[in-house]
């Protein structure tokens, strides 16, 4: 019998799996339990991680019952359902969250106190999950956290990196990455299955045969393998009691290849071949918005959609399921290009192993992804060398020539022979090395394309595949990004949590739309009052984290200027430099009255990737100029700069409440959304930012009167390009940029030495890419005005709060909607 057939014969064994009683008692008893019995510890003698441990077990224990039944209803019902496949989900640490969505915070709290255990310390030893870099990642992860609490059968894919986003330090202000060791001490969160291991095959060649009708087909045959194994995560969703899962794969040498080398003789030469096999899920590439083109990501990239595609055929489908009835059962969703080698490996399981026809599977194929694109910038569009992707994937390789040459008959065919037409579009560009589009693949592959956000779309149509917007009309569409309120309100800033319960009762935070009740509010002196003691005690609260994290301290009753987000030259770290150092340089000569600059804080947090040189030298400036600014009694008690090492969730969740003021400064046309934006408005901060991404709906939502808009649109800085751009004009003609250009390059900010920041100073003056100086004078307006604005409290209050009124657009179960409307078209709930 096989497992399916297991006949339980005992009547506890066919009652439905329940949960401890959830009691405080039940609590405590479920707690003891898992110490004494998973941890092998009495309460006694525990660490306080054996407690940490404990407490993780037996909240999932909450959660098992439910997430079993979960299981067992997505399969019986055989709905469509949507698997999201993503290189990267930055998850943040997850206790709070899973006792949050199962309604035991109170209960978790108490029981521990009853243990003689405070939780607060339990919490601080999560070391969170950083599989992901930034926006990308923490967006996956929004959305998994919505799909749950919309009832939306899902599954999440992706890799357990073994190291996820490096750890940052500063030595001497200069990043120094360090490797992120987070299964250190256990893994609480995880149920890895070995026992449903994939095989990955790579590499190898392909061959023809005759089938058994005598018809030619196509296989390959692999020259080596990987085993995928599975490790399952629980995806509660909030107070509705549905549990999704989240499957990470992780790389294992499979046994075979191993044995062979190992029965020859050569030991040392196995365990070689098992490193060389585990290195595909050791290590999150670091690289945000540029990827490196490495055969490792390659390899990492198949081996997780690989394993994903098989895993859905396998394990949820009906024995008898009839496969060209696929797209009425699933939809896959590509976040960015990373998964798409998954549309040659459907055709490949569909046309070699199923045994279809080219048509048919192909037409399935079309209805089974759909593609999101996450940027603009064209050095983040992935290209595969076809070099390396026909030595990795040789069948996969024929399948793409195949794809395009098909696609590009369509094309000359609707357009003619319009060779240069033919040339753009072509799935196989030719220079400057015969390469795969992965864009374009999944663009020709997928049912819909969308952007994140409207002017992200609109430029993804009009700027980057105009072609395919012409060729495929219906294809393109927007969904805006969103966060998920739970995790960025409820846990990150419960404050401002009870209050909005307060005024509009329960239920904005599965119906996010509902804080415009908020804008009545507004105009209440009473509110205003405790809205402002909120964000008061939100910044005591980070204070407090930055003493006891990084041993800073926060200046007294400063307004908070918040700049957290990768280190990018297009997001503008180097705009925000200047802005401080002209602050800096008018107090310090004495041009500017101390007292007529409002005291700031200027926070910012960001990790350069490690082979960035100029975004390291940023980071080296901006830590730099910190420590001139802090250690200056001239501006003491007026200018402060604090640059915590390694931004992260964790630190996010404590900064985000805290700001007064939201720095979002990218390039117009360059920042494809932005999420961190959307965060901050929820939070009642407000933002000086470009008309760029989803800062363009921020500010359309909360009204201009709230929003400190400032530099080229994107019209504007393409005119400018077309006109020849040349930053030294603006240099030569702003005299305040002069003096702030000039302070950084004399040395001031470098013990005398005038080398270290001259590459930067250099990158303005003669080069300025994302047009930092065009856009300097209209910044430092903005900034006048804001210090103006923030002198009246009462009046920056009361757009703090229209900001968060206002922001309940951006909830991730918006963007879900969207994304089931536009794009999936699966049934609300099940
Ligand atoms: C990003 C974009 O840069 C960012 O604007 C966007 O918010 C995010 C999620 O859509 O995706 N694209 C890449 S690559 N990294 C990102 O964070």
């Amino acid at each position: 019998t096989d497992s399916t057939s297991l006949r339980a014969t005992h009547p506890l064994a066919i009652a439905p799996v329940t949960g401890p009683p959830s009691s405080v008692d039940g609590f405590v008893r479920e707690f003891l339990n898992n110490l004494n019995y998973e941890q092998g510890v009495a309460l006694s003698s525990s660490s306080p991680n054996d407690r940490y441990l404990a407490l993780a077990y037996t909240v999932r224990d909450y959660l098992m019952a439910r997430w079993l039944e979960d299981q067992r209803r997505q399969f019986e019902v055989q709905a469509k359902g949507v698997c999201y496949l993503s290189a990267e989900y930055l998850l943040g640490r997850q206790l709070d969250n899973n006792l949050l969505a199962a309604r035991l915070t109170d209960i978790a709290t108490e029981a521990m106190a009853a243990c003689g255990i405070d939780i607060d310390e339990l919490r601080q030893l999560e070391v969170e999950p950083g599989l992901g870099n930034g926006g990308l990642g923490r967006l996956a992860a929004c959305f998994i956290d919505s799909l749950a609490t919309m009832s939306v059968p899902s599954t999440g894919y992706g890799l357990r990196y073994e190291y996820g986003i490096f750890r940052q330090t500063f030595v001497d202000g200069e990043q120094i990455e360090q490797p992120d060791a987070w299964l250190t001490l256990g893994s609480p969160w995880e149920f890895p299955h070995p026992e449903a291991a994939q095989t990955i095959g790579f590499g190898g060649h392909t061959e023809k045969y005759n089938d058994d009708d005598g018809v030619t087909r196509s296989r390959w045959v692999p020259g080596w393998t990987v085993q995928a194994v599975p490790y399952n995560y629980m995806v509660p969703g909030y107070h509705n009691g549905r549990v999704n899962t989240l499957r990470l794969w992780s790389a294992v040498a499979s046994s075979a290849f191993d044995l062979r080398i190992f029965n020859a003789g050569d030991y040392a030469e196995a365990v070689r071949a098992q490193t060389f096999a585990e290195n595909i899920s050791k290590v999150l590439y670091p690289e945000d918005s540029t990827p490196q083109g490495k055969e490792l990501r390659l390899q990492q990239q198949y081996f997780f959609v690989a394993a994903s595609i098989h895993d859905f055929l396998e394990h949820s489908l009906s024995a008898d399921f009839d496969l060209t009835k696929l797209p009425e059962r699933v939809i896959f969703q590509l976040n960015d290009t990373h998964p798409v080698i998954a549309v040659p490996e459907l055709m490949r399981v569909l046309v070699d192993e199923k045994g279809m026809e080219w048509d048919a599977a192909w037409a399935i194929t079309q209805q089974c992804f759909a593609y999101t694109c996450h940027t603009l910038l064209p050095e983040a569009l992935e290209v595969w060398s076809v070099d390396l992707l026909g030595r990795l994937l040789p069948r996969h390789l024929e399948i793409i020539y195949r794809i395009n040459d098909e696609f590009l008959a369509a094309v000359r065919e609707r357009f003619g022979d319009d060779e240069m037409r033919i040339r753009n579009m072509s799935i196989i560009a030719d220079f400057p090395e015969r390469s795969v589009r992965m864009a374009f693949l999944a663009t020709v592959a997928g049912a819909k394309v969308n952007g994140v956000a409207e002017l992200h779309s609109q430029l993804l149509r009009e700027k980057v595949l105009p072609d395919f917007d012409e060729f495929y009309p219906g294809k393109f569409t927007n969904v805006t990004n969103g966060v998920t309120p739970r995790r960025f309100v409820r846990l990150a800033n419960p404050g401002l949590a009870s209050l909005i319960t307060e005024a509009l009762g329960a239920g904005w935070t599965v119906d996010l739309e509902r804080l415009r009740g908020l804008e009545a509010f507004a105009e209440d002196p009473e509110f205003r009052a405790k809205f402002a003691e909120v964000k008061a005690a939100n910044k005591r609260r980070l204070s407090e984290v930055l003493r006891v994290r990084d041993g800073l301290e926060v200046s007294d009753g400063h307004m908070l200027d918040v700049m957290v987000k990768r280190l990018h030259e297009y997001k503008r770290q180097m705009l925000k430099v200047l802005h401080i150092v002209t602050l800096y340089e008018g107090i310090a000569s004495g041009r500017v009255a101390a007292s007529d600059v409002q005291p700031r804080t200027f926070i910012f947090g960001a990790k350069a990737a490690p082979g960035y040189v100029m975004a390291k030298r940023i980071i080296h400036l901006i830590n730099a100029v910190g420590s001139v600014v802090n250690a200056d009694p001239r501006v003491e008690g007026r200018l402060q700069v604090l640059f915590p090492p390694n931004y992260n969730v964790t630190l996010a969740e404590r900064v985000i409440p805290a700001a007064d003021l939201s720095e979002q400064i990218s390039l117009a046309g360059k920042e494809a959304s932005g999420t961190g934006n959307m965060k901050f408005a929820l939070s009642g901060a407000l933002t000086i930012g470009t008309d760029d991404g989803a800062n363009v709906e921020i500010r359309q939502l909360v009204g201009d009167d709230n929003f400190f808009l400032f530099g080229m649109t994107e019209p504007e800085v393409e005119a400018l390009w077309a006109a020849g751009y040349k930053p030294s004009e603006f240099y030569q003609s702003d005299e305040g940029l002069r003096w702030a250009i000039d302070l950084i390059a004399s040395g001031a900010f470098s013990g005398g030495d005038r080398s270290t920041f001259e590459p930067v100073v250099s990158n303005l003056l003669y080069d300025d890419r994302f047009m930092v100086l065009a856009d300097y004078a209209s910044y430092i307006q903005a900034q006048a005005e804001v210090d103006a604005a923030y002198a009246d409290q009462d009046a920056w209050t009361r757009s703090s709060i229209l900001n968060v009124a206002r922001s309940g657009f951006f909830s991730s179960d918006r963007s879900i909607r969207d994304y089931i409307d536009r794009i999936w078209h699966t049934p609300p709930s099940l």
